[in-house]
């Protein structure tokens, strides 16, 4: 099994979280997008140029984060099952997941790309309605997660490994630490062996790409930013 890959890549470390969570060996393939001759080569791999890229045992070439974490699940046949086997469970996993997904890192990308446009071109209609998303969509995933120890109740899934950089990431343009079910979460999320070791190899390019911005961005550590 081969992974294309971007260690600072949030969709990437979705799917890093899963194969260290099933403990499953993988060629590991970096992808510089940035450079055109490699960007070129990739895309004979994947035409839409995007990282994640998983090349199964039988030469299958499979895109998208999520689908890649459904095909190790049926592969696999290991706990944790990212996917739950009971339907009703399944159901509301595969919510979060796209709550997560496109909410939460929709409004995440919205902001960023805010905060490197020049202050007076901030802030337009797209953006507001980005924001006003990303907030009620921390707001239900608070809520949901009051008495729960994962998104999707008491089995780590899919869920958590799309908020996992998620909520690292969104740390840089947004500040949730007022939501205190999911402050706890995000505690008990980095703590995981396998989140802390996909954070902790990303965190040199990411902290590379961020000194190249024209209005400088962080990246938060969550002790920091828990207590500010
Ligand atoms: N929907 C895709 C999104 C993948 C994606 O956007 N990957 C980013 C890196 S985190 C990427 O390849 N960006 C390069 C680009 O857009 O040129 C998935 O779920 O895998």
């Amino acid at each position: 099994m081969k992974l294309y890959y971007a260690p600072a890549s949030s969709y990437s470390q979705r799917v890093l979280i899963a194969l260290y969570e099933k403990g499953k060996n993988f060629t590991p393939i970096e992808v510089n997008l940035f450079d055109s001759i490699e960007r070129e080569e990739y895309i004979q791999i994947n035409p839409f140029a995007k990282i994640p890229t998983l090349i199964t045992e039988k030469g299958k070439v499979l895109f998208e984060a999520s689908i890649i974490l459904e095909y190790l699940d049926q592969h696999l046949q290991k706990a944790p099952y990212l996917i739950p086997l009971d339907p009703k469970q399944a159901l509301e996993v595969r919510m979060l997941e796209r709550i997560v997904d496109v909410y939460i890192n929709g409004g995440r990308e919205a902001l960023f790309a805010d905060s490197q446009r020049p202050v007076e071109e901030r802030g337009k209609k797209e953006v507001i309605k980005a924001h006003r998303l990303l907030e009620s969509a921390i707001a239900l995933l608070d809520e949901k997660l009051a008495g729960r120890t994962w998104l999707g109740g008491e089995e780590f899934s899919l869920a958590d490994c799309a908020a996992a950089p998620t909520l690292a990431y969104l740390r840089m343009v947004y500040n949730y630490n007022h939501f205190s079910n999911l402050i706890d979460y995000v505690r008990r999320l980095e703590s995981r062996p396998s989140v802390a070791q996909v954070q902790r190899s990303g965190r040199e390019q990411m902290t590379q790409m961020l000194s190249t911005l024209c209005y400088p961005l962080e990246l938060v550590p969550l002790d920091k930013f828990a207590w500010s």
